[in-house]
């Protein structure tokens, strides 16, 4: 498949600024969107434009630079004001959008002046794109924070190429009618060519919002793609589950540094079985909730103490952030409460890291890690599940994994599946993982690998471009068909 030249855009660029030793670094951004898109825009080349943070300086700009220089990919910066990004990025990209995506609208702060500086800023984004871009290039919008980006390109470009991806769940309408700016948020949504979101209950709830709040819009097609047709164009929609470079992942669990790591903490930890959580710093990861429910599964199930051990890592993320700040302290406070009831010397139930540790260290985690729990109360996909299994070339190792992820679909072939919320569940899911035989771990983990081996981040680009064309062959044919 021939290629188009690709402008991708995303509200931050895939490289965070610390300070160290007085001198300004940049370094690798972690989170899922950066983890799935970048070995994308390595392979293929283009275009990044995303913000650069709040402070525009010669510096920054010169890391940039060089940056760019040694990659295959360029870096097209913008930068924020302080009040932009509190009030676009802090307020309403994650007081609003984010809890109310992810089903939890009592979270929600729906202060009118973040709308103002949401259109602002998008607006902003716009013009770095329209700087960045020719008429041709395909420009691919990436998530909630630049839900409008695409309808400024689109009044300026009638003809640009414009496709979007939404990598957070999409709410039902009950949820998302507590929107004020609902009808505007969808008919902005409806400026893209191609619509792309994580599964189909994404796509199903994103069909019905379409149907209540803009009634005139005429829907078409059956299943997998559908066409939403309106005054404002013609819109693809369809479902594409986000996924990892499978490949890379298996490679590099094989590597030697990786093995040598196992070792070293399979040497520790002797015959204890090791469970894994990895979480972005966030409420919607269902941390607490993981956290209790191993409390009680210590309580209950006393045959595992000094048995079992969860190393569970927590990457900072939006600190500064009231809320976030408060789930830090939580999370600390079942994290003390848990080991202090149950530990004893030479074994400490809760292993917990507050930070991000390197890849080569998390993929040997991965390896190590008998149990991989995932209890996300709701999640666009979670990276982490598919990352678990990729590594575990050596085909053992049990994926324990919210029914609400949205990688719950795809991986029901092997996974224990729970309900987060559900902390007797949960408790059960993980004593059923620890209890079962090599064989059964070995025949779920076979259908894992296999799912998400076949279904990997290359083949989740190609889908999209794919259905790309088809977008393009059907407006010029002007067909209903989607
Ligand atoms: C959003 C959606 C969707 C984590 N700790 C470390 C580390 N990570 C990497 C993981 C993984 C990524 O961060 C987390 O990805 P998730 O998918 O689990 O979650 P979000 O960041 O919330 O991502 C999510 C995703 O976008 C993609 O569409 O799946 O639903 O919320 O790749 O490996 N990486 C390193 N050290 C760590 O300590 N190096």
């Amino acid at each position: 498949m021939k290629l188009p030249k690709l402008v991708l855009v995303s509200n931050r660029l895939p490289i965070t600024f610390t300070t160290e030793d007085g001198k300004l670094k940049g370094q690798p951004s972690s989170g899922g969107l950066v983890s799935a898109l970048e070995p994308l825009l390595k392979a293929h080349g283009g275009i990044w434009v995303g913000s650069g943070g709040t402070e525009d300086s010669p510096q920054i700009r010169k890391i940039l630079e060089d940056a760019s220089a040694d990659s295959p990919y360029k870096y097209a910066p913008l930068f924020l004001t302080a009040e932009e990004q509190s009030n676009f990025y802090e307020g309403f990209s994650n007081e609003i959008v984010w809890p109310l995506f992810h089903d939890l609208q009592s979270r929600c702060n729906f202060d009118p002046r973040y709308w103002e500086f949401y259109e602002r800023v998008n607006r902003k984004f716009a013009d770095a794109v329209e700087q960045a871009s020719n008429a041709d290039d395909l420009i691919w919008i990436h998530d909630y924070q630049l839900m409008q980006v695409g309808k400024t390109l689109r009044c300026r470009r009638p003809g640009a190429r414009l496709a979007f991806f939404l990598h957070i769940p999409f709410p039902s309408p009950d949820i998302f009618a507590k929107l004020p700016w609902r009808q505007q948020i969808l008919k902005d949504l409806l400026a893209h060519d191609l619509l792309g979101v994580q599964t189909g209950r994404d796509q199903r709830n994103l069909i019905a919002c379409l149907r209540c709040f803009i009634p005139s819009v005429k829907i078409s097609g059956q299943g997998e793609s559908r066409l939403a047709v309106s005054e404002l164009g013609r819109t693809h929609i369809e479902a594409f589950p986000i996924s990892i470079d499978y490949c890379a992942f298996a490679d590099q669990s094989e590597s030697e540094p990786v093995l040598e790591r196992v070792q070293q903490i399979k040497a520790k930890t002797h015959d204890i079985q090791i469970t894994v959580g990895v979480d972005r710093l966030d409420y919607t990861k269902g941390i607490p909730e993981r956290l209790k429910a191993y409390g009680y599964f210590l309580r209950h199930y006393p045959e595992f103490h000094r048995k079992v051990e969860l190393i569970q890592i927590v990457v900072p993320s939006r600190e500064g952030i009231p809320r976030y700040d408060q789930l830090k302290r939580e999370v600390e406070r079942l994290v003390t409460h848990v080991n202090g009831e149950f530990s004893e010397p030479g074994w400490v139930p809760i292993n917990y890291i507050y930070r991000s540790v390197p890849r080569d260290e998390l993929i040997a985690i991965y390896r190590a890690a008998d149990v991989a729990l995932i209890t996300s109360l709701k999640d666009g996909m979670n990276l982490v599940a598919k990352e678990y299994c990729a590594a575990k070339t050596e085909v053992n190792g049990v994926l324990v994994l919210s029914e609400f992820a949205g990688a719950a679909p795809e991986l029901r072939v092997g996974a224990i599946l729970v309900n987060p919320n559900d902390e007797l569940g949960v408790a059960a899911g993980l004593k059923q993982a620890l209890e079962m035989t090599p064989e059964e771990r070995r025949r779920r983990m076979l259908r894992l690998r296999h799912q998400i081996r076949q279904a990997d981040i290359h083949t989740w680009r190609d889908r999209f471009f794919h259905a790309l064309e088809k977008t393009a062959a059907a407006a010029e044919g002007q067909s209903d068909e989607p």
